[in-house]
């Protein structure tokens, strides 16, 4: 299938409550191509795909006060309306005030601001970075310091803080913890680089690509485990490598035979499992039950609980103080035009993150 995207938008006067925005960078996300490929249950189609952006607001509808023209913002996945209950009950990022309408490609108004040969196109996941200008709900726009990059901080509207959040907001990982990390791409090494932020003792990666150790270990990794070459059953070589199991797994692939040996390789009586990586239509997870009745812990993570206008801007001032590295991890830069090769860079295992740049 051939996909063309930069479908050209009509500047005109946003609508009330919403922010048009010229976007200059976006990343592309394992996410975007588990869309493209078919296997969300939420895909739509035709859409312009892309949720990792950075970008300038170009103007402003009426009622919209927390960002003017000129400011450089993130456009957010998972909006913070500081309004619903999910918002309010401070238990949770998963701002629920357009949920639905973000699932269903439109606007929270049910129309989309996209359109092509006059039929409407889907907007994706609230965002639609792959294309140099969108329309966001005010709540889905984090304002940013206009001396960072475009092109590095684009990453902090999903990877980065996924990673880094999965380790700090949802996991609460503890000084001297073991942590084991299955897959260390765009993901998984920003839970490393957030593991060893916190100060973790042991960090195990797990990956079948062995070009991922010397990048990971930059980045804080003590321990590479590549599963083709353990002898007989991974997790038993996990729990032994971790001293009886760790105090923290995460699975950042997508695969539900590795969610499983992620929750199983931690400790009895305490470790904690973060599903990180969004498994396609159709799969389910299983583990023993005995797993969690001797004390392991499964939970999931969104963006890495972190609340995106309250916490984005917060992440790139880390990044200009260097108290967080990007830049290794923006392995490749193309033009929109070059875009499927972002795609045929992730297949390979070539890329950590393509981010194009407009
Ligand atoms: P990626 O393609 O950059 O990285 C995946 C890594 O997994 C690669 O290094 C690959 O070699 C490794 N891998 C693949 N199969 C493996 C196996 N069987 N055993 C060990 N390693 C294996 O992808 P990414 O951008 O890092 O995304 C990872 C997952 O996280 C995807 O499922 C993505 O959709 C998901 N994701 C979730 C959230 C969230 O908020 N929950 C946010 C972003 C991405
Ligand atoms: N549409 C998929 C689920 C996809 C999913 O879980 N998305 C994550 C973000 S991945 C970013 O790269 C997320 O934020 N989920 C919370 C939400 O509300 O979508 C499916 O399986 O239906
Ligand atoms: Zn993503």
């Amino acid at each position: 299938m051939k996909v063309k995207a930069a479908i050209a938008f009509e500047a005109g006067q946003p609508l009330a409550g919403e922010v048009l925005v010229e976007l200059k960078a976006t990343g592309v996300c394992h996410t975007d191509e588990f869309t493209r490929s078919g296997a969300d249950p939420e895909g739509l189609f035709p859409a312009i795909l892309g949720h990792e952006g950075a970008g300038i607001v170009v103007d402003v509808g009426a009622g919209v006060a927390s960002v003017k023209k000129g400011d450089h913002i993130i456009p957010l996945y998972i909006p913070e309306c500081r309004a619903c209950k999910s918002c309010l009950s401070r238990k949770t990022n998963l701002c629920t005030s357009i949920r639905a309408t973000q699932g269903k490609g439109v606007m929270p108004d049910g129309t989309s601001r996209f359109s092509f040969q006059d039929k409407p196109i889907h907007h994706y996941m609230g965002c639609s970075t792959f294309a140099n200008y969108t329309v966001l709900p005010e709540i889905a726009v984090a304002k940013i310091r206009e001396d960072a990059p475009f092109d590095k901080v684009c990453y902090i509207g999903c990877g980065v803080t996924t990673g880094i959040g999965a380790v700090i907001n949802t996991a609460k990982v503890e000084p001297g913890a073991s942590v084991v990390v299955f897959g260390l791409g765009g993901i998984g090494l920003n839970v490393v680089q957030g593991a060893k932020l916190v100060g973790a003792n042991m960090i195990v990666g797990v990956d079948l690509n062995p070009r991922r150790k010397p990048l990971a270990e930059k980045y804080g990794l003590t321990h590479f485990v590549n599963p083709k070459e353990v002898r007989g059953d991974l997790v038993a070589h996990l729990v032994e490598l971790t001293n009886g199991g760790a105090d923290y797994s995460f699975e950042c692939v997508g695969n539900v035979e590795l969610m499983r040996q992620a929750l199983e390789c931690c400790h009895r009586g305490w470790g904690v499992s973060t599903i990180i990586g969004v498994a396609g239509s159709g799969q389910e997870i299983r583990t023993r039950p005995f797993q969690l009745v001797t004390g392991r812990r499964w939970q999931g993570t969104a963006f890495g609980g972190a609340r995106g206008r309250s916490d984005v801007p917060r992440i790139v001032d880390w990044y200009m103080e260097k108290k967080i590295r990007i830049d290794e991890l923006i392995t490749h830069k193309l033009k929109l035009e070059d875009i499927n090769q972002a795609f045929d860079l992730m297949h390979a295992g070539e890329s950590i993150r393509s981010v194009v740049a407009y």
